[in-house]
């Protein structure tokens, strides 16, 4: 196996430099923990970016994953098979709608929604063909494709990608009035929004923003979508951070606000990180606006990827993720908020479930955060700074309490012997 050194060296040499990773090389991943090829053992607190809820190569999901791998990988949908139809009656059933749109990344699925949408209000609504407007919040991330960057506020995505797609409003995160005002315009045809803003430092709105979002869309005629890429699949502490089809048993305290999204937008951990699965959902009389031909992706809905996702959903109920992430979360949060009482580093800590983040005690441009994150991985906890001056915590949904309070102890040595 090669070094840790080639490994960077390698990458520096023949990679595009799209991304500054923390200084680390991982070549191993089990359930919470990752290795480096110096057999350096770490816990994973970032999971991928939220993709790798049910833990690193998951024996049940692995397993699917390498039986249909050696039985048949990918038909195109030039042709029926055997499993697609399992899959979407499975995934349908578990998150309450009608019909799936089967793509592959979080950002196609988000493109695939905006399409959607945009049909349904010229051939369901009535909006005049290229005049559909789709609001957007100030501070999302919903991918990296040119139609998706163009509604972004983040220079760094946005940048000298153009020219921009149009039809998009933006309005501040959090704010119900705003949304109010902005559904007077003409020609709007949905909102499309993140349950609780990931890349923008998991920013997590007011209580019940959400789901008055979701009844402010329907007195308006417009379709709510939710991006629920990074916050769905059990992360928020239920099954969805809209709260759908909670299996939380009812000790979910939004559980008496859910608001059904008019289309629903999935990824990441709907494979567990075992393989790129996105998935569209919405009801027939929305998704009937897409008729053969109009839409599709060679690999969407292969065979490999439903039996992947059938395997890691199966792990989110058969684990009980939802209710664990909910459990763990509580005990996160009061244990930096501890850190943040005793210590002037840690300024806030947020989030819900174990998607959660902590504030550092610096500008946005400084690099203390990142700093940190490098000390963080010394001491055996790897985790990286969303914005600037925030990092994001969070591990895998199939963590124990002793495995958090052995992180929560490297995060608190590591904070007392920092040298700002
Ligand atoms: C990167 C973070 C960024 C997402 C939401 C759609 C997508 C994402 C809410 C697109 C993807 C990833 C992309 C990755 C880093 C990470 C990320 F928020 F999770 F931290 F960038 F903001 N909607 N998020 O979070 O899904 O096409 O990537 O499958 O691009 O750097 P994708």
């Amino acid at each position: 196996m090669i070094t840790s050194k080639q490994a960077i060296e390698l990458e520096d040499k023949y990679g595009a430099h799209n991304y500054h990773p923390l200084p680390v090389v991982l070549s191993r991943g089990e359930g919470v923990h990752v290795w480096d090829p110096e057999g350096n053992k770490y816990y994973d607190f970032l999971s991928a970016y939220s993709a790798v809820n049910q833990g690193h190569c998951h024996p049940k999901i692995t397993k699917a994953l390498t039986d249909q791998a050696s039985t048949l990988c990918l038909t195109s949908r030039a042709f029926y098979n055997n499993i697609l139809g399992e899959y979407e009656k499975y995934v349908t059933e578990y998150f309450g709608f009608d019909k799936v749109l089967p793509m592959n990344t979080g950002a196609e699925g988000v493109e695939t929604a905006i399409k959607i949408c945009r049909k349904w209000a010229y051939e369901k609504k009535g909006i005049a063909e290229e005049e559909a407007q789709i609001i957007v919040l100030e501070n999302n991330f919903h991918g990296r494709t040119t139609t998706v960057i163009s509604f972004s506020n983040d220079p760094d995505a946005r940048k000298n990608f153009g020219p921009y797609t149009p039809g998009f409003i933006k309005i501040p995160y959090n704010d119900l009035d705003a949304l109010k005002e902005a559904l007077d315009q003409p020609n709007i045809a949905g909102v499309l929004a993140e349950p609780i803003q990931g890349e923008a430092g998991v920013v997590v709105p007011d209580e019940g923003y959400i789901s008055k979002m979701g009844e402010i869309c329907r007195e308006n005629n417009v379709l709510f979508m939710a991006d629920e890429i990074q916050t769905g699949i059990a992360r928020t502490g239920s099954l969805l951070a809209v709260c759908g089809n909670c299996d939380c048993q009812g000790h979910c305290e939004q559980q008496n606000t859910y608001t059904k999204p008019d289309i629903l937008i999935l990824g990441k951990a709907l494979s567990g990180g075992a393989y790129p699965v996105s998935a569209v959902l919405a009801d027939n009389h929305i998704m009937e606006v897409i008729k053969p031909g109009q839409h599709g992706s060679t690999y969407g809905g292969n065979p490999l990827a439903c039996k992947v996702a059938i395997s890691a959903l199966e792990v989110v109920k058969d684990e009980n993720l939802s209710q664990n992430a909910r459990k763990l979360g509580e005990i996160f949060r009061s244990e930096m908020q501890k850190l943040v009482d005793e210590h002037d580093l840690f300024v806030k800590v947020r989030g819900r479930g174990l998607l959660n983040a902590v504030i550092i005690n610096d500008t946005s441009d400084s690099d203390t955060a990142w700093r940190f994150c490098v000390a963080l991985k010394d001491t055996g906890l790897l985790a990286k700074p969303t914005h600037g001056n925030i990092i994001r915590f969070a591990p895998p949904l199939v963590m124990t309490e002793e495995q958090l309070m052995e992180c929560v102890e490297i995060i608190k040595d590591t904070l007392f012997s920092f040298e700002n």
